[in-house]
């Protein structure tokens, strides 16, 4: 451990889970209720806007109920300690790595509190409902969608991610199935330059035989212990 220098971190839903929030494609998965194709694509914005505000102003309502964990707080220790190139990407749209404590952070599927003008493309911080159509501060007209990237669309920072993939020395994957694409494909982008792949989840994910380490648990523990570990190996 003692010759790493740059770390990507790749978080989604799993460690998030312990906070209270659901996960998406568990037994009590958030999309049980509701097919992906029905909320969370362009067409069904299009198609049917009422339900996917209403799922999407549901879930950011809930995030005023729930707080970041020990492994929300682990990660923000970390990106505090770690004198080297640190990036965490995260999948999920929450904002608890944020509550943290974690500035080194992007959120490549967008945030639930942030709105985008389907009319001027101007982002704004928005923690109210959107399902009642409220006007765009910036053009008026009632086109704000959540900023939120659906299946099909760009996910957002990737030559930004693409770069930090090809410099670091270590990738770590923390409760993601991997079942979708491009953040999948990281582990591979992270070996083919050479870097080594830890992976924790409660379960080998999808890609899991691309990593170079697998630990398997709740990201509440896992995760501390291995920033104590990391941490602790700087300075012995
Ligand atoms: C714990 C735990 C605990 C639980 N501790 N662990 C065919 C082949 C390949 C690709 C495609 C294809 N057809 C279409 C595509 C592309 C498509 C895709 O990947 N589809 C797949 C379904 C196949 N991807 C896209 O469309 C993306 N855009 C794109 O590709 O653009 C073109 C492009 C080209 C070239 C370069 C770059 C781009 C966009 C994807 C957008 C994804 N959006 C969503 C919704 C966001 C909004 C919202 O939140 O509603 O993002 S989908 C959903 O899945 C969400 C998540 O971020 C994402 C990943 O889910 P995640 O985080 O892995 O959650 P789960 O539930 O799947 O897993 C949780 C894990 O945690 C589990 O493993 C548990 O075991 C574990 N866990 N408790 C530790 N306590």
């Amino acid at each position: 451990m003692s010759d790493i220098r740059n770390i990507v971190i790749l978080t989604g839903a799993g460690v998030s889970a312990e906070s209270g929030l659901a996960t998406f494609r568990g037994p009590d998965g958030l999309w049980e209720g509701h097919r992906v194709e029905d909320v969370c694509t362009p067409e069904a914005l299009a198609r049917n806007p009422d339900l996917v505000h209403a799922f999407y102003d549901a879930r950011r309502a809930k995030l005023g109920e729930v707080q970041p964990n020990a492994a929300h707080h682990a990660l923000a220790r970390l990106d505090a300690e770690w004198p080297g190139e640190l990036l965490i990407v995260t999948q999920n749209v929450d904002d608890l790595h944020e509550r943290a404590g974690a500035t080194r952070l992007l959120h490549m599927h967008g945030e639930l509190k942030s709105a985008l003008c389907a009319a001027c493309g101007t982002r704004r911080r928005w923690e109210a409902p959107m399902g009642d159509r409220p006007p765009c501060p910036a053009c008026g007209k009632p086109r704000l969608r959540p900023d939120i990237v659906f299946f099909g669309e760009m996910p957002y920072q990737m030559e930004r991610i693409d770069a930090a993939l090809g410099r670091c020395d270590l990738f770590v994957s923390i409760g993601t199935s991997g079942a979708v694409y491009p953040a999948a494909g990281f582990v591979r982008t992270a070996r083919h330059y050479g870097a080594w792949a830890l992976e924790m989840n409660l379960e080998p994910s999808a890609g899991s035989i691309y990593f170079s380490e697998s630990r398997m648990g709740p990201a509440s523990e896992l995760v501390p212990a291995w920033v104590k570990e990391v941490l602790g190996d700087r300075l012995a």
